[in-house]
């Protein structure tokens, strides 16, 4: 049948299961844009194309599907670009499709031409640019393969002009896709399996490191069972969380910066380190010379190109973690672990939620807000954060009991990803309580995305913690800078009347008590909410291990006032 470039693209995009395209138009895509009324598509109009692509990729955080994100090309296209890097840093499957200049136009320095196949090089996981129609179907097929497959990550497929309006005969085409040279589906030799078992089997204080990986890998049912049948504690990535129970006994919560201090002694004190789907971030390892220097290690990592990456490892399994847990779980043996157990245990002394009872001072700090949140909404929200401070509070006081229950910018930390990937996390999970935890300063760089929330109707609650600060930099400057705060106070507008003056509900929050009270408002109120949370405005996150330190050198939360700790025996919950 003859079918129009801009058609094609619809089509492949219905074939491959896409229900909705977050984008703005533009002169290079319009005939695209266009076209998509004639499809069962929903086109969400974002207010700028960073939302659209941090919204692609909260759809594909919280489903495990690909993402879509569409954009005219120029400045269209490079607005593209934080949040295909946000994609690519922490492999986020996502499809960004973008109009590009005529074919005969292109190199000339056409109007709104800019060569964003070379731009995104680096940040994509492979890109295309097409500029014949019948070239539209093959490589988008490719695109969504190669998104999804192996690793998954960003992939851009840039189209002419003159692609979209071209008319050919057109057919769907399932054949299976297969790339020279690219192997997404790599597995360990037999002897690998077997020698992660001796040490696995002969590790007297082993510690599982749970990445992300486990999560992408649907893997989380696996890791612990293993954990129950071998006995061992895990460790839990930023990215990790949720992957598996933050109530598991064996789960020992998260490690690195701002991981729990027992979690970060635990790993450098441990004979034997099991890396599962994690890549050791800088953030988790501190201080590389240092780092875990007691343990042997396994990887067991779907990219082979992070092992050995960062730290070298004693045995490197490269393929799904769920396959390759599947070869390991049925020669594992059971040890008794009392003795390294409890010696974590024991240095559980200073746990952050006894943390959050000492600081109960009648004042509203940010932490007390995320464990409140936690508590009125069971556990069970679906909570995407932007990044600062409140990022890590959520990390260490909003427990997640499931998968995908978390979505935040781990890899590349991109301020004002927060609310967008929200919009994109409500349309991928409509049944789902979703809440955006996101600061002052980064709802500042997104908060036009309020009249996107408007415009679809849809319902997200938006807890800003407002610290009138640049609160994680604030930090910094505080421990490190002599408390210079330079150019990180901040005014920020009204939060009530930004949400209102967009149609939809403000609310204000200034003491603890009243908490409740308002969340409960929130969750009762149709459509879209922002409660302004008027926090503690020089608070820090504790334990932090400074950039580059040893892993087990943190510093800790001063210890409080007699007075407050009296407060706080009274007061806590
Ligand atoms: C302000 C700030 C503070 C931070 N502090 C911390 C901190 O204290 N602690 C912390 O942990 N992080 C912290 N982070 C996040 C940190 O920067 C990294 O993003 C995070 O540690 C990465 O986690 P990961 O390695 O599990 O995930 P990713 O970076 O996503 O890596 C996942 C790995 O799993 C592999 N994989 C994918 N699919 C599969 C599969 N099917 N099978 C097997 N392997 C697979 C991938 O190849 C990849 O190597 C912080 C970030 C910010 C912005
Ligand atoms: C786009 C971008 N610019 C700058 C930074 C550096 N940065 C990291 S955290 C932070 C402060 C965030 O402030 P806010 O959003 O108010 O959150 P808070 O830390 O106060 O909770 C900054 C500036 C960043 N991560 N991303
Ligand atoms: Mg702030």
């Amino acid at each position: 049948m003859e079918r129009k470039g801009a058609q094609i693209v619809w089509e492949v995009l219905a074939n491959e299961g896409v229900d909705v395209v977050f984008g703005y138009p533009g002169g290079a895509v319009l005939p695209t844009t266009n076209a998509v009324t004639e499809y069962p598509i929903h086109f969400v109009l974002t207010r700028h194309e960073q939302g659209a692509a941090h919204a692609a990729d909260g759809y594909a955080r919280a489903t495990g599907k690909v993402g879509v994100a569409m954009a005219t090309s120029g400045p269209g296209a490079t607005n593209l670009v934080t949040g295909i890097a946000t994609a690519m840093m922490d492999s986020s499957p996502m499809v960004c499709i973008t109009g590009q200049v005529n074919s005969t136009a292109i190199g000339t320095n056409a109007f709104q031409e800019t060569d964003v196949t070379g731009v995104t090089l680096p940040i994509t996981k492979h890109n295309y640019l097409v500029t014949r129609a019948e070239d539209i179907m093959p490589a988008l097929r490719e695109a969504f393969y190669v998104a999804r497959s192996g690793r998954p990550g960003p992939v851009l497929v840039d189209i002419t002009k003159d692609a979209q309006n071209g008319v050919v005969d057109w057919e769907w085409d399932d054949t299976p896709i297969t790339l020279p040279g690219y192997r997404p589906d790599l597995r360990a030799v037999p002897a690998e399996y077997e020698r992660a078992l001796d040490l696995i089997n002969s590790a007297e204080r082993p510690v599982i490191l749970a990445g992300q990986g486990v999560i992408m890998s649907g893997a989380g049912e696996r890791v612990i069972q293993f954990m129950e049948k071998a006995n061992i504690p895990a460790a839990i990535t930023l990215l990790g969380i949720g992957g598996i129970p933050a109530s598991h006994p064996l789960n020992l919560g998260m490690m690195g910066m701002h991981g729990e201090a027992w979690v970060n002694i635990a790993i450098q004190e441990a004979d034997l380190l099991l890396a599962f789907g994690m890549r050791f971030d800088d953030r988790v390892t501190g201080n590389l010379a240092t780092y875990a220097t007691k343990s042997r290690k396994i990887h067991v990592d779907i990219d082979p190109s992070e092992i050995n990456k960062i730290v070298p490892v004693d045995v490197g399994i490269v393929g799904d973690l769920g396959e390759t847990l599947d070869r390991l779980i049925p020669s594992l043996e059971h040890r008794d672990r009392s003795d390294w157990l409890a010696f974590i245990d024991s240095a559980r002394d200073d746990s952050a939620l006894r943390d959050i009872q000492r600081t109960n001072s009648g004042k509203l700090h940010a932490p007390h807000v995320i464990y409140d949140l936690w508590k009125y909404t069971d556990g069970n929200a679906l909570v995407v954060t932007d990044v600062g401070q409140h990022q890590m509070w959520e990390a260490q006081y909003y427990l997640h009991e499931h998968s995908r229950t978390l979505i935040t910018s781990g890899g590349l930390g991109t301020m004002g990803f927060g609310l967008p990937a929200a919009i994109g996390a409500r349309f991928g999970r409509p049944d789902d309580e979703v809440w955006a935890i996101v600061g002052d300063g980064g709802f500042q760089m997104t908060a036009s995305e309020l009249s996107t929330c408007a415009q679809e109707g849809i319902k997200i609650n938006i807890a800003v913690l407002n610290n009138y600060f640049l609160g994680m930099v604030r930090q910094w400057q505080e421990f490190f800078y002599d408390r210079n705060y330079s150019v990180t106070p901040m005014r920020p507008p009204d939060f009530v009347k930004l949400a209102d003056a967009h149609g939809l509900v403000g609310l204000r929050c200034e003491r603890r008590e009243d908490v409740e009270a308002v969340v409960r408002e929130a969750q009762n109120t149709e459509g879209t909410v922002v409660i302004d949370f008027q926090v503690e405005k020089e608070d820090s996150v504790y334990p932090m291990v400074p950039a580059g330190a040893d892993l087990h050198k943190m510093i800790r939360r001063p210890e409080p006032t007699a007075e407050a700790a009296q407060s706080a025996k009274t007061t806590a919950k």
